[in-house]
């Protein structure tokens, strides 16, 4: 089975004054939409991948046959980097975080204000595109990561627990060239329940489906 643009959760008005509807409709149907386009069409060339979830094939890129690794590594990456965003961010969303995730937060980084701080110090020192991250373990134990491109956790023995996307195209129509603006205006549609969700499968290990693409 083709891999598939999940539908936007929300409409891509909802996060506005954040994240204006032109960039959602832009990021997700066209940016996101060309990850999965492209990501079939590799796969077309293998298709003994075709059953594996984008997760497995971007977790192990050293089993990708060479010529289609990069692009694996690059819109693999890309299917689920966006189709983790989109669900970890909702209107009316921000405050400060709840459940076992604030918990870890304030154990790791001391405050919600100083992992913030750390957060969008690693995403706007990112040079170029890519990702900020709260990446996990199994066990709970979590750190700030920034990656390059669409590179995801998962490639380093990581898990995902949430990021933001830096990519220009994440933030330019409205933010121009201020990204650190960008970073900070975006904590006011982050979706704790969701993040929750997520950090709890990471922490028992049992991943799907919380964190799978399909
Ligand atoms: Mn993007």
């Amino acid at each position: 089975m083709a891999h598939e643009l999940p539908p936007l959760p929300y409409d891509y008005s909802a996060l506005e004054p954040v994240i204006d509807s032109q960039t959602m409709k832009l990021h997700h149907d066209m940016h996101h939409g060309t990850y999965v386009k492209n990501l079939n069409a590799a796969l077309e060339k293998h298709p003994q991948l075709q059953s594996k979830s984008a997760e497995d094939l971007i977790r192990d890129l050293s089993s990708v046959p060479e010529d289609i690794r990069t692009v694996v590594r690059n819109n693999g990456g890309g299917h689920v980097n966006h189709t983790m965003f989109w669900k970890i961010m909702k209107p009316k969303g921000g405050g400060d975080p709840t459940g076992p995730v604030a918990d870890v937060i304030k154990k790791t980084f001391g405050s919600f204000n100083d992992f913030k701080t750390k957060f969008n110090d690693a995403g706007a020192k990112q040079f170029g595109s890519g990702w900020v991250w709260l990446a996990g373990k199994p066990g709970g134990e979590v750190q700030v990561i920034s990656t390059p491109n669409q590179d995801n956790p998962l490639s380093q023995g990581l898990y995902p627990i949430f990021g933001n996307d830096v990519w220009e195209h994440a933030y330019y129509l409205k933010y121009n060239n201020r990204r650190p603006e960008y970073l900070a205006a975006w904590w006011n549609v982050v979706n704790w329940d969701e993040i929750n969700q997520r950090f709890e499968a990471i922490k028992s290990g049992k991943l799907e489906p919380a964190l799978a693409t399909r």
